[in-house]
């Protein structure tokens, strides 16, 4: 039996180059979730130079900035990071669905991992909860899932 899978201990990010892309909406949720996707990233081996980052208005811009960084060739990964707020949204499920399905589209069109690391939540205090808080930090979690199935689609034959 082939069996493909990391330890913690084995994520090991040393030469992957990864993409960063991050929603300006929201944007004192959204520099948190981008601090400890890259402070993660970096832990873990990814060099500057290895590293891009770039902003986008909101999360439904997402999917197209992280589709070209996936399929530019200068990217192992991508991570698309957002915060779409359903109590101060009214096309909350609009913005939501097409961010989704477009962070997905992403990484089945161009076969690089995208990361999904956009917080959907209901109220204020439970993306606060999800940058740090009681629930974790979701930039680091992102950052983690970028590195893992970028090492996966490596050693999978
Ligand atoms: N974008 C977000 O990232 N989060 C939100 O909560 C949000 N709200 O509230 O609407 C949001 N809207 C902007 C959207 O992502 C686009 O930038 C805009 O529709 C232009 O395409």
């Amino acid at each position: 039996m082939g069996e493909y899978s990391f330890a913690d201990a084995e994520l090991d990010a040393t030469g992957l180059r990864v993409g960063v892309v991050v929603a300006r909406f929201n944007e004192p949720i959204t520099s948190e979730l981008l601090a400890g996707c890259v402070a993660e990233l970096r832990e873990r081996g990814v060099a500057e130079t290895d590293l891009t980052v770039a902003w986008v208005p909101g999360a439904f811009e997402l999917p197209l900035v992280a589709k070209r960084m996936a399929s530019n060739g200068r990217c192992d990964a991508v991570v698309c990071l957002g915060a779409i707020i359903r109590g101060e949204t009214a096309h909350f499920d609009y913005v939501a669905m097409g961010a989704t399905q477009g962070i997905l589209n992403a990484g089945l069109d161009t076969g690089k991992p995208v990361v999904f690391g956009v917080l959907t939540v209901d109220t204020h205090q439970q993306a606060l909860d999800r940058i740090g808080g009681k629930e974790g930090h979701k930039g680091r979690e992102a950052a983690l899932t970028a590195i893992e199935t970028a090492l996966l689609l490596r050693r999978l034959p």
